[in-house]
């Protein structure tokens, strides 16, 4: 598939993917996510990639939502359709075996918000803005802002930012919990790929369940909750990773590397 909106980079065990559609401050259309959709395959079957980080290109702008003039005129059947296709991919994103950090430096609103919130973890630069601007749309978030915001700042505060609309800057997102650092627009990107390189460099599978580990038991009650956790946990024990770093451990030496096996 021809990228025209998206830019997918390799550097080491650490795939780039931007989102890029300078025009519109790199807003959501059906495009923008099927190639999305399309960038995420390639990096589910590559297995040199071990971290992933999603930003927008430029220094304005993360994503500024989903495409509003793409979806002004859209019936019931076609918002629907708009609907299924970015919660596919944003489902997809959360549910991806590698760690996916947001690196957000500029406007996430709306659908921005909710991409940067299906991520695991979210950097932000200084000049990050964040909202869920659709109630003054005549919408509500639907691309997962009143669920996973919810889960990630508590209700009470994400019913503040929906019903309001009101953007917050990112020193009022750290300090609610949306996101988990914030830096200078310049040290944006070389602080997502040391976290992403250190993440990238413990024991991928290991790293692997402990998501699904988190993604599955927040659904649930503590004790179905922690049962996954005790499958994840055991499942560790028929990798190589795990006898070569215990090994290592007891022998008073550096584990190898992990070699994902
Ligand atoms: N869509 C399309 N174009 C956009 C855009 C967007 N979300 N945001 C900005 N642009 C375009 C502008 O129209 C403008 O285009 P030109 O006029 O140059 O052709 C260009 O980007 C630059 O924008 P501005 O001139 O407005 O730049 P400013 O610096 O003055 O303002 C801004 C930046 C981000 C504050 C402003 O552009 C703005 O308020 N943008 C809209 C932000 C917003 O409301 N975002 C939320 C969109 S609603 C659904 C699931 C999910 C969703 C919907 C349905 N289903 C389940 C069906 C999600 C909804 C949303 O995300």
């Amino acid at each position: 598939m021809e990228l025209k909106n998206i830019i997918l980079e390799k550097e080491g065990k650490i795939a780039i993917v931007t989102i890029s559609r300078p025009k519109a401050l790199n807003a959501l259309n059906s495009e923008t996510l099927t190639e999305l959709d399309y960038v995420l395959d390639q990096i589910e079957d590559d297995n040199e990639v071990l971290a992933v980080i999603l930003t927008g290109a430029g220094e304005k702008s993360f994503v500024a939502g989903a495409d509003i003039s793409e979806m002004k005129d859209k019936n019931v059947i076609e918002g629907r359709k708009f609907g299924i296709l970015g919660n596919k991919v944003f489902r997809r994103l959360e549910l991806l075996e590698k760690p996916v950090i947001a690196a957000v430096n500029g406007f996430a609103l709306g659908g921005g918000c909710e991409i940067s919130m299906a991520c695991d973890i979210r950097i932000a630069s200084t000049k990050a803005l964040f909202g869920q601007p659709e109630v003054g749309l005549g919408i509500t978030p639907g691309f997962g802002g009143t669920q996973r915001l919810t889960r990630l700042v508590g209700m009470g505060m994400a019913k503040q930012l929906i019903f309001t609309a009101k953007n917050i800057k990112a020193d009022e997102a750290l300090r609610i919990g949306l996101v988990n650092k914030v830096v200078e627009p310049e040290e944006l990107m070389d602080t997502a790929k040391k976290l992403a390189n250190t993440i990238a460099n413990n024991a991928p599978i290991a790293v692997k369940l402990s998501k699904q580990a988190i993604n599955r038991g927040i659904q649930c009650d503590i004790d179905t909750a922690l049962s996954f956790e005790s499958e994840a946990f055991g499942e560790c024990f028929s990798t190589e990773d795990q006898k070569d770093a215990m090994t290592a451990f007891v022998e008073k030496r550096k584990p190898e590397g992990f070699k994902n096996r």
